[in-house]
């Protein structure tokens, strides 16, 4: 499978796909169901065929894996991947002072001098939050996304559960079990997120020494978040290995809705015409042990030389 699993089901997609109706109202070719395979031992799976930003999966996953929930690290991080959804409760609160900002996603694609405002406030926002510790606690934090279901489950009887921590020990403690489960889909959180969790849940596997990871993906936007999501997963499987003195095996991505956007269609033929280049390598620090103490110093990657990035609007 490898990249050129990706590309073939790209081609699939377009070639099969549904039209169907979505949430944003973009409209997508979808099918239901789908599987890739990753052997980590043949390199990092970072998209040659388009330039992935690897800067901004590697903070991003550090972000959960501390579990933290506030755009301020991030911002911090120079990552800008969550701001929308942070801005907007901003926006929609007493404190904001500035220019009406309703549906400010859609506007800002279609309208120059709304776009400039749209940017100005942005800008004031992001300056606020990395600049004001008690502006960042209110309007910063996304409530109990990725991070917070990680490593601080909220149970019927207020006590928390931290699955990730749970879950090295147990592939520490029994490899073979096949209970190596991390789940970020709460249903009792579900109707009060901005976006439920897309990466539903995981399970890791220990067999020959190696430590293979599989994802089950609700909805993929196939173009822009499945890439960022084989890289996030890949590094995270890695990094775990690394800590249970394993070797990386293979990343699954098991996907449900896999659709691409009606807009995203000439932006994947682009692709489609070019050619694989061979995989870059990841480097851990080899004095940290624990997953939770790495910071991005401690996350190299080497020989990456992919085809350039390919603009598309995303979906919001
Ligand atoms: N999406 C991804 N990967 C992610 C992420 C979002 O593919 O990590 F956060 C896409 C899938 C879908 C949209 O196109 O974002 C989420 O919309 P919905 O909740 O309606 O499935």
């Amino acid at each position: 499978s490898g990249e050129k699993g990706y590309l073939d089901l790209c081609r699939y997609i377009l070639k099969n796909g549904t039209k169907k109706h979505d949430r944003t109202g973009t409209g997508t070719y979808s099918i239901f169901g789908s599987q890739m395979r990753f052997d980590l031992s043949e390199g990092f799976p970072l998209l040659t065929t388009k330039k992935v930003p690897f800067r901004l999966v590697a903070s991003e996953l550090l972000w959960f894996i501390k579990g933290d929930t506030n755009i301020q690290y991030l911002l911090q991080n120079n990552n800008n991947i969550w701001n929308e959804w942070a801005f907007k409760k901003w926006v929609e609160s007493d404190r904001y002072d500035g220019p009406d900002m309703t549906d400010f996603g859609i506007r800002s694609q279609q309208d120059p001098e709304f776009n400039r405002q749209y940017q100005e406030q942005m800008n004031r926002f992001k300056e606020k939050i990395l600049t004001d510790n008690s502006f960042a606690a209110t309007f910063g934090d996304l409530g109990n996304v990725y991070g917070k279901q990680w490593r601080e489950w909220k149970t019927s009887q207020n006590e928390t559960i931290d699955q990730l921590s749970n879950v090295i020990n147990s592939i520490q403690n029994k490899p073979d079990s096949r209970r190596h489960i991390v789940s970020a889909w709460n249903p009792e959180d579900v109707p009060n997120m901005a976006l439920p969790p897309c990466h539903t849940l995981f399970q890791f596997y220990v067999a020959d020494g190696k430590l293979s990871c599989q994802l089950y993906q609700r909805s993929a936007d196939i173009f822009i978040g499945v890439p960022f999501n084989i890289a996030s997963y890949a590094l995270l499987t890695y990094m775990i290995a690394h800590e249970c003195g394993l070797e990386a095996g293979d990343f699954i991505h098991t996907l449900g809705d896999a659709h691409i956007y009606t807009n995203h269609v000439e932006q994947v033929k682009t692709q489609l015409g070019r050619s694989i280049r061979p995989l870059p390598r990841l480097t851990l620090n080899p004095v940290k042990d624990s997953i939770f103490d790495f910071e991005m110093s401690d996350i190299g990657l080497t020989g990456y030389n992919p085809h350039p990035p390919i603009k598309a609007p995303i979906a919001v």
